[in-house]
Protein backbone atom coordinates (compact mmCIF):
# COMPACT_ATOMS: atom_id res chain seq x y z
CA UNK A 1 0.00 0.00 0.00
CA UNK A 2 1.14 3.43 -0.52
CA UNK A 3 0.10 6.49 0.43
CA UNK A 4 -1.38 7.33 -3.29
CA UNK A 5 -3.96 5.08 -2.68
CA UNK A 6 -5.07 6.57 0.45
CA UNK A 7 -4.54 10.35 -1.19
CA UNK A 8 -6.56 9.15 -4.04
CA UNK A 9 -9.21 7.82 -1.57
CA UNK A 10 -9.28 10.93 0.74
CA UNK A 11 -9.82 13.60 -2.81
CA UNK A 12 -12.50 11.33 -3.95
CA UNK A 13 -14.42 11.68 -0.79
CA UNK A 14 -17.21 9.11 1.17
CA UNK A 15 -18.90 6.43 -0.77
CA UNK A 16 -22.05 7.52 -2.74
CA UNK A 17 -22.67 5.35 -5.35
CA UNK A 18 -22.68 1.88 -5.21
CA UNK A 19 -23.09 -1.39 -8.02
CA UNK A 20 -24.20 -4.98 -7.16
CA UNK A 21 -23.29 -7.74 -9.59
CA UNK A 22 -25.71 -10.56 -9.11
CA UNK A 23 -29.42 -10.40 -8.21
CA UNK A 24 -28.91 -13.45 -6.60
CA UNK A 25 -30.07 -14.52 -2.61
CA UNK A 26 -26.71 -12.19 -1.57
CA UNK A 27 -27.06 -9.91 -4.45
CA UNK A 28 -30.51 -8.46 -3.96
CA UNK A 29 -30.64 -8.21 -0.16
CA UNK A 30 -27.38 -6.23 -0.39
CA UNK A 31 -28.54 -3.80 -3.03
CA UNK A 32 -31.47 -2.93 -1.62
CA UNK A 33 -30.09 -2.35 2.04
CA UNK A 34 -27.25 0.16 0.26
CA UNK A 35 -30.50 1.80 -1.10
CA UNK A 36 -32.22 2.30 2.14
CA UNK A 37 -29.53 3.54 3.90
CA UNK A 38 -29.11 7.59 3.83
CA UNK A 39 -25.21 7.11 3.52
CA UNK A 40 -25.06 6.41 -0.22
CA UNK A 41 -27.50 7.98 -2.99
CA UNK A 42 -28.03 5.46 -5.63
CA UNK A 43 -27.46 1.85 -5.77
CA UNK A 44 -27.61 -0.09 -9.40
CA UNK A 45 -27.81 -4.12 -9.23
CA UNK A 46 -26.20 -5.20 -12.78
CA UNK A 47 -27.82 -8.59 -14.07
CA UNK A 48 -27.27 -9.64 -17.29
CA UNK A 49 -29.84 -9.61 -19.63
CA UNK A 50 -29.79 -13.54 -20.38
CA UNK A 51 -32.35 -15.94 -21.36
CA UNK A 52 -32.56 -17.62 -17.82
CA UNK A 53 -31.86 -14.64 -15.66
CA UNK A 54 -32.89 -11.63 -17.32
CA UNK A 55 -36.77 -11.46 -16.54
CA UNK A 56 -35.14 -10.55 -12.85
CA UNK A 57 -34.54 -6.94 -14.87
CA UNK A 58 -37.93 -6.01 -15.09
CA UNK A 59 -39.23 -8.05 -12.17
CA UNK A 60 -36.96 -5.73 -9.66
CA UNK A 61 -37.50 -2.37 -11.40
CA UNK A 62 -41.15 -3.19 -10.61
CA UNK A 63 -40.53 -3.15 -7.15
CA UNK A 64 -41.44 -6.75 -7.39
CA UNK A 65 -38.72 -9.97 -5.52
CA UNK A 66 -38.20 -12.79 -7.82
CA UNK A 67 -37.34 -14.64 -5.11
CA UNK A 68 -40.37 -16.97 -4.38
CA UNK A 69 -39.90 -18.54 -0.81
CA UNK A 70 -40.67 -16.75 2.37
CA UNK A 71 -38.09 -13.62 3.42
CA UNK A 72 -39.49 -11.49 5.41
CA UNK A 73 -39.46 -7.83 4.72
CA UNK A 74 -37.73 -7.90 1.15
CA UNK A 75 -40.48 -7.37 -1.02
CA UNK A 76 -41.54 -4.07 0.95
CA UNK A 77 -37.90 -2.48 1.05
CA UNK A 78 -37.92 -3.14 -2.53
CA UNK A 79 -41.08 -1.44 -3.49
CA UNK A 80 -39.98 1.26 -1.10
CA UNK A 81 -36.33 1.81 -2.81
CA UNK A 82 -37.58 1.24 -6.76
CA UNK A 83 -40.26 4.21 -6.11
CA UNK A 84 -37.57 6.35 -4.18
CA UNK A 85 -35.62 5.77 -7.35
CA UNK A 86 -32.26 4.83 -4.73
CA UNK A 87 -32.30 1.64 -6.27
CA UNK A 88 -32.61 0.47 -10.26
CA UNK A 89 -31.52 -2.95 -12.05
CA UNK A 90 -29.70 -2.86 -15.21
CA UNK A 91 -27.65 -5.17 -17.73
CA UNK A 92 -26.00 -1.92 -18.99
CA UNK A 93 -22.55 -2.70 -17.20
CA UNK A 94 -20.83 0.32 -18.59
CA UNK A 95 -22.43 2.18 -15.09
CA UNK A 96 -19.42 0.64 -13.36
CA UNK A 97 -17.45 3.42 -14.10
CA UNK A 98 -20.09 5.31 -12.42
CA UNK A 99 -19.48 3.47 -9.24
CA UNK A 100 -17.46 4.24 -6.28
CA UNK A 101 -17.62 0.80 -4.96
CA UNK A 102 -18.69 -2.03 -6.89
CA UNK A 103 -19.75 -5.76 -4.83
CA UNK A 104 -19.50 -9.09 -7.06
CA UNK A 105 -22.24 -11.85 -5.35
CA UNK A 106 -22.01 -14.47 -8.03
CA UNK A 107 -22.23 -17.82 -7.63
CA UNK A 108 -18.82 -20.25 -7.00
CA UNK A 109 -19.69 -23.99 -7.17
CA UNK A 110 -17.43 -26.64 -8.10
CA UNK A 111 -17.00 -28.60 -11.09
CA UNK A 112 -15.48 -31.73 -8.99
CA UNK A 113 -15.25 -32.27 -5.60
CA UNK A 114 -12.32 -34.89 -6.02
CA UNK A 115 -10.16 -33.38 -8.43
CA UNK A 116 -11.06 -29.76 -6.40
CA UNK A 117 -11.51 -27.95 -9.29
CA UNK A 118 -13.80 -24.88 -8.97
CA UNK A 119 -15.87 -23.56 -11.82
CA UNK A 120 -15.15 -19.30 -11.48
CA UNK A 121 -16.26 -19.02 -15.22
CA UNK A 122 -19.43 -16.85 -13.72
CA UNK A 123 -17.09 -14.89 -11.25
CA UNK A 124 -14.32 -14.14 -13.78
CA UNK A 125 -17.16 -12.64 -15.97
CA UNK A 126 -17.95 -10.70 -13.61
CA UNK A 127 -14.19 -9.44 -12.63
CA UNK A 128 -13.71 -8.73 -16.14
CA UNK A 129 -16.77 -6.48 -17.00
CA UNK A 130 -15.60 -4.77 -13.72
CA UNK A 131 -12.34 -4.32 -15.12
CA UNK A 132 -13.00 -3.10 -17.96
CA UNK A 133 -15.24 -0.11 -16.79
CA UNK A 134 -13.02 -0.01 -13.24
CA UNK A 135 -11.87 3.58 -12.15
CA UNK A 136 -9.19 5.15 -10.24
CA UNK A 137 -10.44 5.50 -6.10
CA UNK A 138 -13.14 2.71 -6.80
CA UNK A 139 -13.61 -0.14 -4.17
CA UNK A 140 -14.02 -3.91 -4.88
CA UNK A 141 -15.18 -6.20 -2.81
CA UNK A 142 -15.52 -9.80 -3.55
CA UNK A 143 -18.62 -11.16 -0.99
CA UNK A 144 -19.12 -14.29 -2.87
CA UNK A 145 -17.52 -17.29 -1.14
CA UNK A 146 -13.88 -18.49 -2.85
CA UNK A 147 -10.96 -20.37 -1.71
CA UNK A 148 -8.47 -18.62 0.42
CA UNK A 149 -5.92 -16.79 -1.62
CA UNK A 150 -8.13 -15.72 -4.21
CA UNK A 151 -8.86 -11.80 -3.87
CA UNK A 152 -5.04 -11.51 -3.48
CA UNK A 153 -4.66 -13.70 -6.49
CA UNK A 154 -7.00 -14.09 -9.54
CA UNK A 155 -9.43 -11.21 -8.92
CA UNK A 156 -6.38 -8.66 -8.82
CA UNK A 157 -4.97 -10.32 -11.47
CA UNK A 158 -7.91 -9.72 -13.89
CA UNK A 159 -9.11 -6.57 -12.43
CA UNK A 160 -5.21 -5.43 -13.12
CA UNK A 161 -5.37 -6.69 -16.75
CA UNK A 162 -8.47 -5.74 -17.65
CA UNK A 163 -8.16 -1.88 -15.83
CA UNK A 164 -4.38 -1.09 -16.59
CA UNK A 165 -5.17 -0.42 -12.67
CA UNK A 166 -2.58 -1.12 -10.01
CA UNK A 167 -4.60 -2.90 -6.95
CA UNK A 168 -3.65 -0.94 -3.31
CA UNK A 169 -2.07 1.54 -5.37
CA UNK A 170 -5.05 3.28 -8.26
CA UNK A 171 -8.38 1.19 -6.90
CA UNK A 172 -8.64 -0.67 -3.23
CA UNK A 173 -9.58 -4.19 -3.20
CA UNK A 174 -11.32 -6.98 -0.72
CA UNK A 175 -13.19 -9.95 0.26
CA UNK A 176 -16.53 -9.35 3.08
CA UNK A 177 -17.86 -12.87 2.44
CA UNK A 178 -21.95 -13.20 2.75
CA UNK A 179 -23.38 -14.85 5.99
CA UNK A 180 -26.73 -15.03 4.92
CA UNK A 181 -29.76 -18.06 5.15
CA UNK A 182 -32.67 -17.98 3.04
CA UNK A 183 -35.31 -17.18 4.97
CA UNK A 184 -33.89 -14.70 7.17
CA UNK A 185 -32.13 -12.55 4.46
CA UNK A 186 -32.09 -9.01 5.44
CA UNK A 187 -32.28 -9.62 8.98
CA UNK A 188 -28.52 -11.70 8.54
CA UNK A 189 -27.11 -8.35 7.00
CA UNK A 190 -27.80 -6.21 8.96
CA UNK A 191 -27.35 -8.21 12.34
CA UNK A 192 -24.60 -10.62 12.05
CA UNK A 193 -21.02 -9.34 12.01
CA UNK A 194 -19.30 -8.57 9.03
CA UNK A 195 -15.60 -10.17 8.39
CA UNK A 196 -13.73 -7.18 6.25
CA UNK A 197 -10.40 -7.98 4.70
CA UNK A 198 -8.72 -6.17 2.35
CA UNK A 199 -5.66 -6.73 0.36
CA UNK A 200 -4.18 -3.59 2.45
CA UNK A 201 -5.03 -1.07 5.39
CA UNK A 202 -6.87 1.48 2.87
CA UNK A 203 -8.69 -0.97 1.24
CA UNK A 204 -10.64 -2.42 4.58
CA UNK A 205 -11.00 0.92 5.66
CA UNK A 206 -12.86 1.57 2.36
CA UNK A 207 -14.73 -1.92 2.81
CA UNK A 208 -15.39 -0.69 6.48
CA UNK A 209 -17.37 2.38 5.29
CA UNK A 210 -19.28 0.66 2.76
CA UNK A 211 -20.75 -1.77 5.02
CA UNK A 212 -20.85 -0.09 8.62
CA UNK A 213 -24.55 1.93 7.28
CA UNK A 214 -26.34 -0.93 6.88
CA UNK A 215 -25.32 -3.01 10.17
CA UNK A 216 -28.19 -2.55 13.15
CA UNK A 217 -26.66 -5.25 15.53
CA UNK A 218 -23.62 -6.38 13.95
CA UNK A 219 -20.61 -5.16 14.73
CA UNK A 220 -17.37 -5.24 11.72
CA UNK A 221 -14.55 -7.48 12.37
CA UNK A 222 -11.43 -6.23 10.03
CA UNK A 223 -8.60 -8.68 9.16
CA UNK A 224 -6.64 -9.66 6.24
CA UNK A 225 -8.33 -10.64 2.53
CA UNK A 226 -6.61 -14.15 2.86
CA UNK A 227 -8.39 -14.34 6.60
CA UNK A 228 -11.84 -13.28 5.76
CA UNK A 229 -11.83 -15.88 3.34
CA UNK A 230 -10.61 -18.67 5.42
CA UNK A 231 -13.14 -17.08 7.76
CA UNK A 232 -16.11 -18.07 5.66
CA UNK A 233 -14.90 -21.31 4.30
CA UNK A 234 -14.09 -22.31 7.83
CA UNK A 235 -17.52 -21.60 9.74
CA UNK A 236 -18.92 -23.16 6.60
CA UNK A 237 -17.38 -26.22 7.10
CA UNK A 238 -17.79 -26.05 10.72
CA UNK A 239 -21.37 -26.11 10.37
CA UNK A 240 -20.84 -29.21 8.09
CA UNK A 241 -19.16 -31.11 10.55
CA UNK A 242 -21.38 -30.42 13.91
CA UNK A 243 -24.00 -31.66 10.92
CA UNK A 244 -21.81 -34.44 10.27
CA UNK A 245 -21.61 -35.33 13.71
CA UNK A 246 -25.30 -35.45 14.79
CA UNK A 247 -26.02 -37.62 11.28
CA UNK A 248 -23.27 -40.35 12.52
CA UNK A 249 -24.95 -40.29 15.82
CA UNK A 250 -28.31 -41.17 14.14
CA UNK A 251 -26.80 -43.99 11.90
CA UNK A 252 -25.33 -45.40 15.60
CA UNK A 253 -28.52 -44.46 17.54
CA UNK A 254 -31.06 -46.52 14.85
CA UNK A 255 -28.54 -49.66 15.07
CA UNK A 256 -28.42 -49.56 18.64
CA UNK A 257 -32.52 -49.48 18.76
CA UNK A 258 -32.40 -45.98 20.75
CA UNK A 259 -34.11 -42.50 19.92
CA UNK A 260 -31.41 -39.95 18.35
CA UNK A 261 -33.18 -37.43 19.90
CA UNK A 262 -32.98 -38.41 23.50
CA UNK A 263 -29.45 -38.39 23.24
CA UNK A 264 -29.18 -35.26 21.86
CA UNK A 265 -31.25 -33.54 24.31
CA UNK A 266 -29.09 -35.20 26.93
CA UNK A 267 -25.96 -34.15 25.33
CA UNK A 268 -27.17 -30.51 24.87
CA UNK A 269 -27.95 -30.05 28.28
CA UNK A 270 -24.23 -30.07 29.58
CA UNK A 271 -24.11 -26.46 29.42
CA UNK A 272 -22.60 -23.26 31.93
CA UNK A 273 -19.27 -22.36 32.95
CA UNK A 274 -18.17 -22.12 29.32
CA UNK A 275 -19.41 -25.45 27.67
CA UNK A 276 -21.15 -25.07 24.81
CA UNK A 277 -22.80 -27.79 22.52
CA UNK A 278 -23.91 -26.91 19.39
CA UNK A 279 -25.78 -30.03 18.61
CA UNK A 280 -26.97 -29.97 14.97
CA UNK A 281 -30.14 -31.56 13.69
CA UNK A 282 -30.14 -35.11 12.00
CA UNK A 283 -31.60 -35.38 8.71
CA UNK A 284 -32.04 -36.92 5.46
CA UNK A 285 -28.59 -34.87 3.65
CA UNK A 286 -27.02 -31.64 3.90
CA UNK A 287 -27.60 -29.38 0.79
CA UNK A 288 -27.86 -25.86 -0.66
CA UNK A 289 -25.00 -23.91 -2.21
CA UNK A 290 -22.85 -22.99 0.76
CA UNK A 291 -22.08 -26.54 3.18
CA UNK A 292 -21.74 -28.85 -0.01
CA UNK A 293 -19.06 -26.82 -1.53
CA UNK A 294 -17.44 -24.58 0.97
CA UNK A 295 -15.26 -27.49 2.44
CA UNK A 296 -13.56 -27.88 -1.00
CA UNK A 297 -12.76 -24.14 -1.04
CA UNK A 298 -10.54 -24.72 2.11
CA UNK A 299 -8.98 -27.89 1.03
CA UNK A 300 -8.23 -26.20 -2.13
CA UNK A 301 -6.82 -23.41 0.02
CA UNK A 302 -3.70 -25.42 1.55
CA UNK A 303 -3.38 -26.86 -1.79
CA UNK A 304 -2.92 -23.21 -3.89
CA UNK A 305 -1.04 -21.56 -1.15
CA UNK A 306 1.70 -23.49 -1.80
CA UNK A 307 2.46 -23.63 2.26
CA UNK A 308 3.78 -26.83 3.87
CA UNK A 309 0.98 -28.96 5.46
CA UNK A 310 2.18 -31.73 8.08
CA UNK A 311 -0.45 -34.20 8.02
CA UNK A 312 -0.62 -37.56 6.53
CA UNK A 313 -0.38 -37.68 2.30
CA UNK A 314 -3.49 -38.71 0.59
CA UNK A 315 -5.44 -38.85 4.08
CA UNK A 316 -8.79 -37.38 4.18
CA UNK A 317 -9.00 -34.20 6.30
CA UNK A 318 -11.52 -34.90 8.91
CA UNK A 319 -13.35 -32.02 6.74
CA UNK A 320 -13.51 -33.99 3.80
CA UNK A 321 -14.89 -37.06 5.85
CA UNK A 322 -17.67 -35.43 7.08
CA UNK A 323 -18.69 -33.86 3.68
CA UNK A 324 -18.95 -37.98 2.86
CA UNK A 325 -20.95 -38.23 5.76
CA UNK A 326 -23.50 -36.19 5.23
CA UNK A 327 -23.48 -37.22 1.60
CA UNK A 328 -24.63 -40.53 2.80
CA UNK A 329 -27.89 -39.59 4.32
CA UNK A 330 -29.78 -39.40 1.17
CA UNK A 331 -28.62 -42.89 0.17
CA UNK A 332 -29.70 -43.74 4.23
CA UNK A 333 -33.06 -42.66 3.38
CA UNK A 334 -33.29 -44.91 0.35
CA UNK A 335 -32.36 -48.05 2.55
CA UNK A 336 -34.47 -46.56 5.13
CA UNK A 337 -37.54 -46.42 2.43
CA UNK A 338 -36.73 -50.15 1.04
CA UNK A 339 -36.64 -51.65 4.26
CA UNK A 340 -39.96 -50.33 5.23
CA UNK A 341 -41.76 -51.30 1.39
CA UNK A 342 -40.06 -54.59 2.06
CA UNK A 343 -42.16 -54.82 5.84
CA UNK A 344 -45.02 -54.42 3.37
CA UNK A 345 -43.80 -57.00 1.17
CA UNK A 346 -43.38 -54.64 -1.61
CA UNK A 347 -39.66 -53.23 -3.52
CA UNK A 348 -39.08 -49.99 -5.10
CA UNK A 349 -39.44 -51.53 -8.40
CA UNK A 350 -43.11 -51.99 -8.13
CA UNK A 351 -43.73 -49.08 -5.87
CA UNK A 352 -44.92 -45.42 -5.97
CA UNK A 353 -42.91 -43.72 -4.08
CA UNK A 354 -44.36 -40.05 -3.27
CA UNK A 355 -41.24 -37.53 -2.37
CA UNK A 356 -42.34 -34.32 -0.05
CA UNK A 357 -39.87 -31.25 -0.42
CA UNK A 358 -37.30 -30.39 -3.15
CA UNK A 359 -35.88 -27.62 -1.73
CA UNK A 360 -32.79 -28.21 0.18
CA UNK A 361 -33.91 -26.12 3.31
CA UNK A 362 -37.35 -25.38 4.95
CA UNK A 363 -39.99 -23.00 3.92
CA UNK A 364 -37.82 -21.76 1.04
CA UNK A 365 -38.33 -22.45 -3.00
CA UNK A 366 -34.11 -22.75 -2.77
CA UNK A 367 -33.77 -25.93 -4.91
CA UNK A 368 -29.60 -25.76 -5.28
CA UNK A 369 -28.04 -29.49 -4.46
CA UNK A 370 -31.18 -30.84 -2.78
CA UNK A 371 -30.39 -34.05 -1.27
CA UNK A 372 -33.92 -35.36 -2.28
CA UNK A 373 -32.05 -35.33 -5.87
CA UNK A 374 -29.43 -38.38 -5.19
CA UNK A 375 -32.19 -39.72 -3.41
CA UNK A 376 -34.96 -39.73 -6.27
CA UNK A 377 -31.46 -40.97 -8.55
CA UNK A 378 -31.50 -44.21 -6.83
CA UNK A 379 -35.25 -44.54 -6.67
CA UNK A 380 -35.24 -44.09 -10.34
CA UNK A 381 -32.23 -46.68 -10.89
CA UNK A 382 -33.93 -49.34 -9.09
CA UNK A 383 -37.61 -48.88 -11.03
CA UNK A 384 -39.77 -46.91 -8.81
CA UNK A 385 -42.20 -45.05 -9.76
CA UNK A 386 -40.97 -41.91 -7.90
CA UNK A 387 -43.58 -38.43 -7.96
CA UNK A 388 -42.18 -35.07 -6.22
CA UNK A 389 -43.96 -32.50 -4.68
CA UNK A 390 -43.12 -29.16 -3.22
CA UNK A 391 -45.42 -26.25 -2.44
CA UNK A 392 -42.47 -23.61 -3.07
CA UNK A 393 -40.04 -24.86 -6.26
CA UNK A 394 -42.33 -23.58 -9.07
CA UNK A 395 -39.65 -26.15 -11.40
CA UNK A 396 -35.76 -27.70 -11.53
CA UNK A 397 -34.56 -29.22 -14.88
CA UNK A 398 -35.58 -33.14 -15.33
CA UNK A 399 -37.71 -33.47 -12.26
CA UNK A 400 -41.80 -32.81 -12.54
CA UNK A 401 -42.35 -30.86 -9.46
CA UNK A 402 -46.48 -30.98 -8.14
CA UNK A 403 -48.04 -27.97 -6.04
CA UNK A 404 -50.73 -30.90 -5.65
CA UNK A 405 -50.10 -33.26 -2.79
CA UNK A 406 -53.61 -35.08 -2.94
CA UNK A 407 -52.27 -36.00 -6.28
CA UNK A 408 -48.58 -36.87 -5.21
CA UNK A 409 -49.38 -39.06 -2.30
CA UNK A 410 -52.78 -40.59 -4.23
CA UNK A 411 -52.03 -44.18 -4.27
CA UNK A 412 -48.61 -43.97 -3.08
CA UNK A 413 -46.99 -47.25 -1.01
CA UNK A 414 -44.73 -44.65 0.44
CA UNK A 415 -44.63 -41.20 1.32
CA UNK A 416 -40.83 -39.76 2.00
CA UNK A 417 -40.21 -36.61 3.72
CA UNK A 418 -36.69 -35.12 2.44
CA UNK A 419 -37.86 -31.02 3.74
CA UNK A 420 -38.52 -30.16 6.55
CA UNK A 421 -41.41 -27.85 5.25
CA UNK A 422 -43.85 -26.56 8.04
CA UNK A 423 -46.92 -27.98 5.48
CA UNK A 424 -45.69 -31.44 6.42
CA UNK A 425 -45.22 -31.30 10.01
CA UNK A 426 -49.57 -30.85 10.00
CA UNK A 427 -49.95 -33.97 7.99
CA UNK A 428 -52.82 -36.03 9.26
CA UNK A 429 -52.22 -39.54 9.47
CA UNK A 430 -55.85 -40.88 8.84
CA UNK A 431 -56.17 -38.41 5.75
CA UNK A 432 -53.21 -39.29 4.51
CA UNK A 433 -54.02 -43.16 4.53
CA UNK A 434 -56.85 -42.57 2.97
CA UNK A 435 -55.31 -40.72 0.03
CA UNK A 436 -52.72 -43.17 -0.64
CA UNK A 437 -55.34 -46.15 -0.01
CA UNK A 438 -53.03 -48.87 1.19
CA UNK A 439 -53.62 -51.07 4.13
CA UNK A 440 -50.03 -50.80 5.88
CA UNK A 441 -48.89 -47.56 3.99
CA UNK A 442 -45.31 -46.65 4.20
CA UNK A 443 -43.81 -42.79 5.91
CA UNK A 444 -40.30 -42.67 5.73
CA UNK A 445 -39.11 -39.12 7.90
CA UNK A 446 -36.14 -37.20 6.93
CA UNK A 447 -36.74 -34.48 9.31
CA UNK A 448 -38.73 -35.62 12.18
CA UNK A 449 -41.46 -33.45 11.48
CA UNK A 450 -43.82 -36.44 11.84
CA UNK A 451 -45.22 -38.14 15.26
CA UNK A 452 -44.50 -41.42 14.60
CA UNK A 453 -46.81 -43.13 17.28
CA UNK A 454 -50.06 -41.38 15.10
CA UNK A 455 -49.20 -42.86 12.11
CA UNK A 456 -48.39 -46.46 13.70
CA UNK A 457 -51.75 -46.51 15.42
CA UNK A 458 -52.97 -45.37 12.12
CA UNK A 459 -51.17 -48.97 10.46
CA UNK A 460 -48.35 -46.88 8.87
CA UNK A 461 -45.06 -48.73 8.61
CA UNK A 462 -43.34 -45.96 9.88
CA UNK A 463 -39.09 -45.16 9.69
CA UNK A 464 -37.22 -41.90 11.08
CA UNK A 465 -33.71 -41.28 10.93
CA UNK A 466 -32.15 -41.77 14.44
CA UNK A 467 -35.54 -43.05 15.44
CA UNK A 468 -33.99 -46.50 16.16
CA UNK A 469 -36.60 -46.67 19.27
CA UNK A 470 -39.41 -46.67 16.66
CA UNK A 471 -37.55 -48.35 13.29
CA UNK A 472 -38.69 -51.83 13.96
CA UNK A 473 -42.58 -51.21 15.57
CA UNK A 474 -45.17 -53.71 15.32
CA UNK A 475 -47.29 -53.48 12.21
CA UNK A 476 -50.89 -52.54 13.44
N1 LIG B 1 -29.03 -29.09 7.96
C1 LIG B 1 -29.13 -30.29 8.70
N2 LIG B 1 -29.09 -30.20 10.06
C2 LIG B 1 -28.97 -29.00 10.71
C3 LIG B 1 -28.84 -27.80 9.94
C4 LIG B 1 -28.89 -27.87 8.57
O1 LIG B 1 -29.25 -31.38 8.15
O2 LIG B 1 -28.98 -29.00 11.94
C5 LIG B 1 -29.08 -29.16 6.49
C6 LIG B 1 -30.23 -28.33 5.91
O3 LIG B 1 -31.39 -29.11 5.80
C7 LIG B 1 -29.68 -27.94 4.54
C8 LIG B 1 -28.19 -27.82 4.78
O4 LIG B 1 -27.91 -28.54 5.99
O5 LIG B 1 -29.93 -28.96 3.58
C9 LIG B 1 -27.69 -26.39 4.94
O6 LIG B 1 -28.50 -25.76 5.85
P1 LIG B 1 -28.05 -24.38 6.58
O7 LIG B 1 -29.00 -24.16 7.66
O8 LIG B 1 -26.63 -24.42 6.92
O9 LIG B 1 -28.35 -23.30 5.45
P2 LIG B 1 -27.36 -22.51 4.45
O10 LIG B 1 -26.45 -23.44 3.78
O11 LIG B 1 -28.24 -21.66 3.62
O12 LIG B 1 -26.60 -21.51 5.43
C10 LIG B 1 -25.24 -21.63 5.75
C11 LIG B 1 -25.03 -20.79 7.02
N3 LIG B 1 -23.70 -20.99 7.53
C12 LIG B 1 -23.48 -21.06 8.85
O13 LIG B 1 -24.38 -20.96 9.68
C13 LIG B 1 -22.05 -21.25 9.28
C14 LIG B 1 -25.26 -19.32 6.70
O14 LIG B 1 -24.93 -18.53 7.81
C15 LIG B 1 -24.37 -18.91 5.52
O15 LIG B 1 -24.57 -17.57 5.19
C16 LIG B 1 -24.73 -19.78 4.33
O16 LIG B 1 -24.43 -21.13 4.65
C17 LIG B 1 -23.85 -19.32 3.14
O17 LIG B 1 -24.43 -18.64 2.28
O18 LIG B 1 -22.67 -19.55 3.19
Amino acid sequence: MTNKLRKIMDKKGPIKKIGVIGMGYVGIPAAVLFADSDAFELVLGFQRNSAASGYKIEMLNSGESPLKGEEPGLEELIKKVVKTKKFQCTSDFSKISEMDAITLAIQTPFLSNESLEPDFSALIEGLKLTGKYLCEGTLVVLESTITPGTTNGLARQILEEESGLTAGEDFALAHAPERVMVGRLLRNIREHDRIVGGIDKVSTDQAMELYSPVLTKGKIIPMTATAAETTKTAENTFRDLQIAAINQLALYCEAMKINVYDVRTGVDSLKGEGITRAVLYPGAGVGGHCLTKDTYHLERGIKISGGKLDYPDGRDSLFVLARKVNDFMPVHMYNLTVEALLRVGKTPQDSKVAILGWAFIRNSDDARNPPSEPYRNLLIESGCNVHVHDQYVMEYPGVSISHELSSVVDSADAVTILTGHDEYSKLDARTLKHLMGKESPVIVDGRNVIEPDKFIAEGFVYKGIGRGDKNDHAIK
